[in-house]
């Protein structure tokens, strides 16, 4: 209880360093950078052996960023950057056919819009181990709109608040986006990630 207490204080004061930066934010509505995460998941069982992705997306979107998942295996991407639109993907490689449910591979990127509009469109396959391409696609895909811990929507210095109270607690203190409260992409939540909240609330970053 007395390191929480200790906490609330640090926040308080985190607060009241960031709002008048975050005000001004605010004012600049137009010009904030959303950074989203779409995570590739599978169920157990799903005898995914490798996956390909790709996609058209906005120039008015950063490069995408390809992250291999909590299953292991590996990921080459390429293409960022092409023509009117940009076109970019990846290929995955399992280190086995998958049996255990996780994230194949996670893809990452900023701007200015939403995801829908961000996206134009995109194809996604999973193959067996033997290459044929799988009828029924076991792989969903989850985006993340990264640093919004509490999910309303918006990046606010709640989200922070609720990072630095959860990392003390987190039986007493659940969030309900635990992927979006990642803000720094290694997997787990911790003070770190609400750090990094603050620095964007603050625009000392403007993604994560
Ligand atoms: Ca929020
Ligand atoms: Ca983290």
């Amino acid at each position: 209880m007395k390191k929480f207490k200790k906490i609330l204080s640090a926040v308080s004061a985190a607060v009241l360093c960031a709002m008048p930066l975050a005000n001004g934010m605010a004012a600049n509505a137009a010009g904030i950078t959303k950074t989203y995460r779409v995570y590739f998941d599978v169920p157990a069982n799903s005898g995914v052996a490798s996956a390909n992705y790709s996609m058209t997306y906005s120039k008015h979107m950063s490069e995408a960023f390809y992250d291999v998942g909590n299953l292991g295996g590996s990921v080459s991407s390429g293409g960022n950057g092409q023509g009117v639109n940009n076109i970019c993907g990846c290929y995955y490689t399992a280190n086995e056919a998958l049996v255990n449910p996780g994230t194949l591979f996670t893809m990452k990127f900023y701007g200015d819009m939403s995801f829908e509009e961000a996206v134009i469109k995109y194809e996604l396959t999973a193959k067996y181990s033997n290459g044929a391409e799988m009828s029924s696609n076991p792989i969903t895909m989850d985006v993340v709109l990264v640093g919004d811990a509490d999910g309303d929507g918006s990046i606010t210095i709640d989200d922070a608040v609720s990072i630095i109270i959860y990392a003390a607690n987190p039986s007493g203190y659940p969030l309900s986006n635990l992927r979006a409260a990642d803000a720094n992409g290694d997997g787990v939540v911790t003070e770190e990630d609400a750090t990094m909240v603050q620095q964007y609330l603050a625009q000392i970053i403007n993604h994560f």
